[in-house]
């Protein structure tokens, strides 16, 4: 057990169980006109039901005996009365159902589409190993997203931006001659949560990835990808028509940039047909963009949107930017720089936007955006790798964050329904047909495990299921991530499942509690930099957004600050404007308050404080001790594997509380109350504490 296979494991069943699956499921019935999807839907069959009954099905498409039966409408006479049902569903949904058709006992996985026995499959091979009763099967899903989409942040030389899992999966040297067997391996755990556009490259990009002698690699890819229902596109650097062109600006309003753009891509679609579009970071982090030109994003997106648009594909830019100019609060940005230009987007693009205002944190109040924009379409970006939160080496679960974002209420209105990000993402709070999308930050290498560690497995599992349906449960998904990735019996399993639910928690506490934000150490984000005050730009320094002081700590974004709140709905505004009524896990985000403010709990801010930093580590080592009583129920290679990472974990904790205490107290000056450990070393030894070549 190396992780490898990752959820799709498909370990053998119980004895009975497997016995029952291997009469019900001996036979995989595929329509006889069967495309590369249907294919690979079949294929999953084959592996998923071989590995579980220890039988391989056989495959056939005559209507006899027991079988699995892969279905289109009209493609099998003795199941005619299922074609309604099956042509009224959505791109991607599948209905699974156990019946008596043709005087046979069948299973069906049908769909209006091949991409929806494809994930059908995938589905119907899930509910087998997490408990569902297969033979007396009726479930219809169907994606909420039109776009569920990986951003990879790989590089063209193989790096990976924030990547904690190795080198980029894509061998971009050796392509397009020689294909590594996990693109495909990767594809099927993409398609099995129904995946569908894959952004290859890092959105610090760079202008060779349009080359016309690099498009072939892409291309190579896209057929890999293929079959398993993904598209692919790319992050392209907006000073491209320059850069690469040898045009003398790329500027938007100029006819030759937006000819080049045209050729570009008529060029990109002539090899890949069904290529999925762009990515485009702009005037972001010093990247080039349309302001470089005096222009809006909306004129910056233009000429690629027209680009893209004749050939279907889409354009995605991103709202990550904070410009230098203005630092009085860089939560502010995003939203200023677009909210007056909602409905000067194209159809075909989408603006992205990070879940939170500032950068991935362990938490943040949702990004004002949502819903602020209802005449753009507007789709979400969660970060999986865990950039903010420990690398690989934490445990942090991160479907409670995304939920969390999710089911935040904006109280926007021009809609029906609760104003929830999810219902505004997903369009069912507009109802009007948009493009919708929700992306994630890859967290995806080349280490054998795929995520550097066996536990951000999970949080690739979790993304992947919230952007087919944003209203499933956090903790729901971790048991079926679980049941499919350990062959534990309960009560190992419900344990596992506790322990990922509270270790975001646990992370917040040790690292960023009560609202505390960006005070990790400089350009890694691994470890504790709140002291950190002479970056070159003020928002890049911790002391910035901690704003601690003799008299107090927080950054005050209410109306007597940066006045931040005012660009949340009035319900929200109001509530998050008052300290009073700003929840805890919030309140220092929002408010600049004294030491010895009175926390909700009756404790003085200062002990309070602190009170969350210990409870970070006590909660890491309970996590420790929680799987330490696994051994011997774990297999032993990824039990040591997890082992050695919490153990790491635990001195990190005690690390970020000791240094946060002791940086803090140095600012206010006051005693630690009574019973508290003092930090092992000296405030100085932390700042002299620094990591060489973190990743
Ligand atoms: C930040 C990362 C940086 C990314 C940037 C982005 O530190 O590496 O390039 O976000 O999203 O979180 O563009």
């Amino acid at each position: 057990e190396d992780g490898y296979q990752l959820w799709l494991r498909y370990a053998a069943l119980p004895q009975a169980e497997a016995t029952a699956l291997s009469r019900q499921a001996g036979r995989v019935l595929l329509p006889p006109k069967a495309g590369a999807m249907a294919q690979a839907a079949a294929d999953e069959l084959e592996r998923g039901i071989a590995g579980l009954s220890g039988r391989k099905p056989v495959r056939g498409s005559t209507w006899q005996g027991p079988a699995v039966v892969l279905a289109l409408p009209g493609q099998w006479s003795a199941l005619q009365l299922l074609d309604a049902d099956l042509k009224a569903l959505r791109e991607g949904g599948y209905v699974l159902r156990t019946m008596t058709a043709g005087g046979q006992r069948v299973t069906v996985i049908g769909a209006a589409s091949e991409r929806g026995l494809l994930y059908g499959s995938f589905a119907w091979l899930r509910a087998l190993q997490t408990g569902a009763d297969v033979a007396r099967l009726d479930q219809r899903a169907e994606p909420k997203f039109v776009w569920r989409m990986l951003n990879h942040w790989d590089n063209l030389d193989r790096t990976v931006e924030r990547g904690y899992a190795g080198q980029s999966i894509w061998n971009w040297w050796e392509l397009p001659d020689m294909r590594s067997t996990r693109y495909r391996d990767y594809a099927r755990a993409n398609a099995s949560l129904g995946i569908n556009g894959v952004v290859l490259n890092n959105v610090n990009s760079k202008p060779e990835v349009l080359a016309s002698d690099w498009l072939p690699k892409v291309a190579a890819i896209a057929e890999e990808l293929r079959p398993y229902g993904q598209k692919v596109f790319l992050s392209v650097r907006f000073s491209s028509p320059k850069e690469l062109g040898g045009l003398p600006n790329s500027d938007p309003a100029n006819p030759a940039v937006r000819a080049w753009w045209q050729a570009k891509v008529d060029e990109v679609y002539r090899l890949i047909p069904d290529f999925g579009g762009f990515l485009v970071k702009a005037n972001s982090e010093g990247q080039p963009g349309p302001h470089d030109y005096g222009r809006t994003h909306a004129e910056g997106a233009a000429p690629m949107a027209d680009a893209l648009r004749p050939h279907g594909g889409l354009l995605v830019w991103r709202a990550f930017v904070y410009s230098e100019a203005d630092a009085t609060d860089r939560a502010k940005q995003a939203y200023q720089q677009f909210v007056p230009w909602d409905g000067q987007f194209a159809s075909n693009v989408v603006v992205q936007v990070k879940n939170g205002a500032i950068d991935f944190q362990p938490r943040e109040p949702f990004h004002p955006m949502f819903g602020a924009m209802p005449k753009t379409q507007l789709g979400m970006e969660f970060q999986i790798t865990k950039e903010y939160l420990g690398f690989a080496t934490h445990l942090a679960y991160l479907g409670p964050m995304y939920e969390e974002v999710l089911r935040a209420d904006t109280h926007q209105p021009g809609g029906n329904g609760p104003a929830t990000v999810a219902r505004i993402l997903d369009g069912s709070f507009y109802g009007d047909g948009r493009v919708t999308m929700m992306a994630g930050v890859a967290n995806v290498g080349s280490e054998r495990n795929w995520s550097g560690s066996h536990f951000d497995q999970a949080n690739w599992y979790v993304f992947g299921r919230m952007a087919w349906d944003p209203e499933l449960k956090s903790d729901a998904i971790a048991r079926e991530w679980v049941q499919q990735t350990f062959s534990v019996p309960q009560p190992a399993r419900e344990s596992i499942v506790q322990m990922m639910q509270g270790s975001r928690e646990a992370v917040v506490n040790y690292m960023t509690p009560l609202g505390l934000h960006h005070l990790m150490a400089t350009s890694h984000h691994y470890g504790p930099g709140l002291w950190v005050s002479e970056l070159a730009r003020p928002e890049w320094n911790p002391v910035y957004y901690h704003r601690a002081d003799k008299s107090g700590i927080g950054f005050d974004r209410s109306a007597r600050g940066s006045q931040a709140v005012s660009q949340y709905a009035p319900a929200v505004a109001a509530r998050w404007g008052q300290p009073a009524t700003t929840e805890p896990e919030l309140l220092l985000w929002f408010h600049h308050l004294p030491w010895d403010y009175k926390l909700p709990s009756g404790q003085a801010l200062w002990p309070g404080l602190i009170a969350h930093y210990d409870l970070g580590v006590q909660q890491v080592a309970a996590m420790r001790a929680r799987w330490a009583q696994l051994q011997g129920v774990i297999d032993p290679e990824r039990f040591a594997d997890v082992a050695a990472r919490l153990k790491a974990q635990e001195r990190d904790a005690q690390w970020w509380r000791d240094a946060s205490i002791a940086y803090f107290q140095s600012v206010n000056g006051l005693p630690l109350p009574a019973g508290v450990k003092p930090p092992a070393l000296k405030l100085e030894d932390y700042k002299a504490h620094k990591l060489h070549y973190a990743p």
